[in-house]
């Protein structure tokens, strides 16, 4: 039985390097070429990956600095301050920002986070990092593809970044962009052009995710070493291939929401206005629904959620075990709760919806299967404690991002628990306690896990580490001031506190919270400068940072660690690793680490591993 597996193995290696090696070179006739198609126009998915990385963390500056702009005006809303006019211009005459300016602050600082900097910034750098090399595949099933959905992504950017400088100003209706204040030009400032591009971004933005998520995809199903197994892949590959899954059935359906918005918008058709009065005067829309909107968003929207987190829960899987030199806890049951969340993400969009007359018994449904999801979530921090519990524990940078990352994915679950009823969710609905909520669940664990993702695969990136000191000052600000901001949020949502509101202090009841309002704006600047100092140690160490000097500085099971410290087009310079266990044999039979390509031993065959 062995020996005719080995036998197989052998002709399947020969077979599979050979096809590789064919499709390595070709590309190499093209790609020796200059700088430009070396770094910019680059097919090898390590480039794309940086390039991918590179432009989300100079979205992510530009839309935390959006938070800093509205923080000041939420936590001093009677202060004037003169600089804010010298680079706002007309947004912030006589230096305080306008109402109209703090709407469109708010929509954009959503979009990018969510979107530029969570999806494409985080899915695109490790799927496209990761996948090859940890599945053993030279590149991606469609390196031309890959390319492509780079440049849609930066073609939306560049939309969307073109739409802060029209005169009216960009999109002001939110992140979700609801009819009819997104529908009518005339409803605000921000329904204007600057509606139009964000559409237009939005629009490029998908065809980026479907030509990655394809890849993602098929790279996965087709392009896996010998021996790699599915059971035997990774849980960061499990998570990318998840996310892309989500992705394809999902991004669809909101591009389908945005095309009938433009149509509404410029076609004369009404597919989400109706009965509309505008200053005592009827408009022409009949027989929409806004509503409808909200279920074409939402069918998206929630999935999103999890497209943002799962490469996240994925990649702190893998660095928890690696760092507590221990194997993962319930590798299946990790893969099994995945699979279940991606179910479920689909089926319960409309507790989005429970303010908009949904019938309450339909209601119950969607409260009943998103309380389900507490299930999927609890087997998996259940399974990562018990990855840690009595490892021989490892603080990198890497390994407390990750343990951060549990931490915030917890506190933020918890109130989502809430959220999931529809009787308490209609109190908190459009307060600050929504606010809290995601943006611990969704913004700063997503956020962990993506620092646990740069600090732990750097060194493969780059071949340098980041500075140490540094990333321990960047992870206590940022855990400590994290929890400062949004800890506070939920008492002043459980108070009533509405988001959106450009002046709370105009209301008696809500300016209680002046101080506490004063405080979070102070935390949120100093945890923005924590991030430049990220910023900086990440741009510094690319060219200054400590060389590697080993291919697997981290005693890492996984493939990545067995290509060249630098790998250059192709992955691996020889043939491809076989692959013969599962990634996460650690401290095993006596041996600290058994890499994925050592041979089980006569032993271990018999336990049926
Ligand atoms: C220190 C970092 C951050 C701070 C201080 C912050 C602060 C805020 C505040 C106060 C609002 C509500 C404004 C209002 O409703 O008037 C808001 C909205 C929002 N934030 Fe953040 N945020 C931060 C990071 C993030 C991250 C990482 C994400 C990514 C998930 C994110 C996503 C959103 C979204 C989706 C909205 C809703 C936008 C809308 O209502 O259209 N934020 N943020
Ligand atoms: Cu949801």
């Amino acid at each position: 039985m062995s020996n005719e597996a080995t036998l197989h193995s052998q002709e399947a290696i020969h077979g599979a390097a050979h096809a590789h090696d064919h499709g390595h070179d070709d590309h190499h006739e093209h790609h020796e070429g200059g700088f430009i198609s070396k770094y910019v126009f680059s097919l090898d998915h390590k480039t794309i990956a940086k390039q991918f990385l590179i432009t989300g963390i100079i979205w992510a500056i530009i839309g935390a600095l959006f938070s800093v702009l509205f923080r000041l005006q939420l936590g001093f809303p009677d202060a004037t301050f003169p600089w804010l006019e010298s680079i706002l211009g007309h947004w912030a005459k006589g230096g305080r920002i306008t109402p109209e300016a703090y709407y469109a602050l708010v929509t954009m600082h959503g979009t990018i986070l969510v979107f530029f900097v969570l999806t494409a910034g985080l899915s695109g750098t490790f799927s496209n990092l990761l996948i090859p090399l940890q599945v053993g595949a030279r590149d991606m099933a469609s390196p031309l593809m890959n390319c492509m959905s780079y440049w849609a992504f930066f073609l939306a950017s560049i939309v969307m970044m073109s739409s802060l400088f029209v005169q009216t100003g960009p999109a002001s209706g939110g992140w979700t962009a609801y009819p009819p204040l997104s529908a009518l030009g005339d409803a605000s400032i921000g329904s204007k052009i600057g509606m139009d591009l964000w559409l237009i971004s939005m629009a490029l933005f998908v065809v980026s995710q479907l030509l990655g998520g394809l890849n993602y995809i098929s790279t996965i199903l087709n392009m896996r070493t010998k021996g790699m197994t599915m059971t035997k892949m990774p849980l960061t590959i499990w998570s990318f291939f998840f996310t892309a899954v989500l992705g394809v059935l999902s991004f669809p359906v909101l591009l389908s929401g945005f095309i009938l918005l433009l149509f509404d918008r410029h076609g004369g058709t009404s597919f989400y206005l109706s009965d509309l009065f505008v200053a005592g005067k009827a408009l022409s829309n009949e027989g929409g629904s806004a509503i409808l909107y909200q279920h074409l968003f939402w069918f998206l929207g929630h999935p999103e959620v999890y497209i943002i987190i799962l490469p996240a829960m994925g990649m702190v899987s893998e660095i928890l075990a690696v760092n507590s030199r221990k194997p993962i806890f319930g590798y299946l049951a990790m893969v099994g709760s995945m699979f279940a969340i991606v179910i479920l993400a689909f089926l319960v969009w409309a507790h989005h919806m429970f303010v908009t007359g949904l019938n309450p018994f339909l209601g119950a449904f969607f409260v009943l299967l998103t309380l389900l999801i507490a299930v999927p979530s609890a087997i998996k921090v259940f399974n990562w404690l018990t990855t840690i519990w009595r490892g021989n524990l490892r603080f990198t940078p890497g390994m407390l991002f990750s343990i951060g990352f549990v931490s915030t994915f917890i506190s933020g679950g918890l109130t989502g628990i809430w959220l999931g009823n529809s009787s308490i969710d209609i109190h908190l609905h459009d307060t600050y306690f929504v606010i809290a909520h995601f943006h611990i669940v969704m913004g700063v664990s997503a956020f962990f896990g993506t620092f646990a993702g740069v600090y732990h695969w750097f060194p493969k990136m780059f071949g340098r580490y980041l500075n140490n000191t540094l990333a321990y000052i960047h992870f206590w600000t940022t855990l400590i001031g994290a929890y400062l901001i949004f800890w506070p949020m939920h008492y002043e949502g459980i108070a009533g506190m509405p988001r959106r509101y450009y002046d709370y202090a105009s209301w008696e009841s809500f300016k209680q919270f002046s101080d506490l309002n004063q405080f979070i704006s102070i935390v949120v600047i100093i945890v923005f400068a924590a991030q430049l100092m990220f910023v900086f140690n990440f741009f510094y160490s690319i060219f200054k940072g400590r060389k590697v000097t080993t291919t697997n500085p981290w005693s890492s099971t996984t493939l990545e660690w067995t290509t060249p410290i630098n790998p250059g087009h192709g992955n691996w310079p020889g043939e491809i690793p076989e692959v013969y266990r599962w990634p996460y044999d650690y401290s095993k039979n006596g041996k600290d680490f058994v890499p994925q390509t050592v041979p089980l031993s006569p032993d271990e065959e018999k336990e049926g591993h």
